[in-house]
């Protein structure tokens, strides 16, 4: 089995970090030591956007076959750029799954995740996959799709495994393609897989010629702990509801690798309010003992080694409207 690496070293935007200073010269083919012409090495920053809940994280979880990106059906889960590295021998696709372009935010935190997705769409893109929901869509509505003149856009329909009539289908593909300057449309299913090898193939083939961004093997380009914090966040939004989920910040306080014994991974919730507090905790902590279980359990398996989970609760008032606390939980303002 390929061994799997989440992290590099420094962290930090990856275009910044890893693009060359200055240009290099183009590489016409380069020549193998034999003298062979060999194809050259293909890479490239591929972003997905789309609004909050169209199904970006669940492509890119289906493009790497590999949960990488948190899911839930309720909207804004992700609130990071996560990138998620596919590759062959000959390229290396860097995917960038934004929160995604959310129309009215509401807070701080909002605004926060709006502009860190327009960002990844406008400075970091070879090419755009711009997804739509095609039960959601609205062909009236396209609004601002931040897409920067000049980049190529290839134009996703997500959840054509739902009953949508054609008429609507071809509506919202003549609407986005025109406001994207798409030359291309997919129709597909993230969830059930249909589509997505062919999606692939097409953005592969589109990538720019380049040597690797990143050392090859490397999944992402975030720590272990990164992930720790994703994943109970994940099942936060999977075990509470209404305001609770998109209340809590999650920031790991220790990650420690113990030799022979699991891990300990200690991790506080922050929340807006008292009463959420006692909500994430439960009745007698019954709650809290759930969710340290299964977020145990789903670190465990993203890891392949045994953790010890400990959580705790405090409460931040109001952090999701202060810039302050959302630079210390990690968000960008
Ligand atoms: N029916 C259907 N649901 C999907 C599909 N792709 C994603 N979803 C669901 O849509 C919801 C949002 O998905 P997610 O990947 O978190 O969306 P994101 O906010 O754009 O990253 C989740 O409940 C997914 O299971 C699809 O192809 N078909
Ligand atoms: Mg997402």
């Amino acid at each position: 089995m390929q061994t799997k690496r989440y992290f590099f070293e420094n962290e930090g935007p990856a275009r910044s970090r890893c693009r060359p200073a200055e240009p290099t010269a183009p590489a016409p083919g380069r020549i193998a030591r034999l003298g062979v012409l060999t194809t050259p090495h293909k890479a490239g920053f591929v972003a997905l956007a789309g609004r909050p809940n169209v199904g970006k994280s669940t492509l890119l979880n289906s493009l790497l076959k590999f949960k990488l990106s948190i899911v839930s059906h309720k909207p804004q889960t992700t609130r990071h750029r996560i990138l998620g590295i596919l590759e062959g021998e000959q390229f290396q696709a860097c995917f960038l799954d934004t929160p995604g372009l959310i129309d009215e935010p509401a807070d701080q935190l909002q605004k926060s995740l709006r502009v860190e997705s327009a960002r990844a769409i406008r400075e970091d893109a070879d090419l755009i996959v711009y997804m739509v929901d095609a039960v959601e869509a609205d062909p009236r509505k396209v609004g601002d799709t931040h897409v920067r003149p000049g980049t190529p856009v290839v134009l996703v329909i997500n959840k054509c495994d739902r009953d949508v009539p054609e008429t609507k289908l071809a509506a919202i593909e003549a609407a986005y393609a025109a406001a994207l300057k798409a030359d291309k449309v997919f129709r597909i299913s993230a969830l059930k897989g249909q589509g997505v090898e062919e999606l692939k193939a097409e953005i592969i083939a589109r990538l720019p010629e380049s040597e690797p961004f990143y050392e090859k093997g490397q999944l992402s380009d975030r720590w272990e702990r990164f992930f720790a914090s994703e994943i109970v966040r994940e099942q936060v939004f999977d075990l509470y509801h209404d305001e609770i989920p998109h209340a809590v910040a999650v920031v790991v306080e220790t990650f420690r690798e113990n030799q022979g014994k699991p891990d300990d991974v200690f991790a506080t919730l922050y929340v807006e309010r008292d009463g959420q507090k006692g909500i994430i905790i439960g009745k007698a902590g019954k709650d809290l003992h759930r969710l340290t279980e299964r977020a145990q359990a789903m670190l465990e398996a993203f890891l392949g080694r045994t953790v010890t989970l400990e959580l705790w609760v405090k409460v931040r008032k109001d952090w999701r409207k202060d810039p302050r606390s959302l630079k210390e939980f990690g968000y960008s303002t």
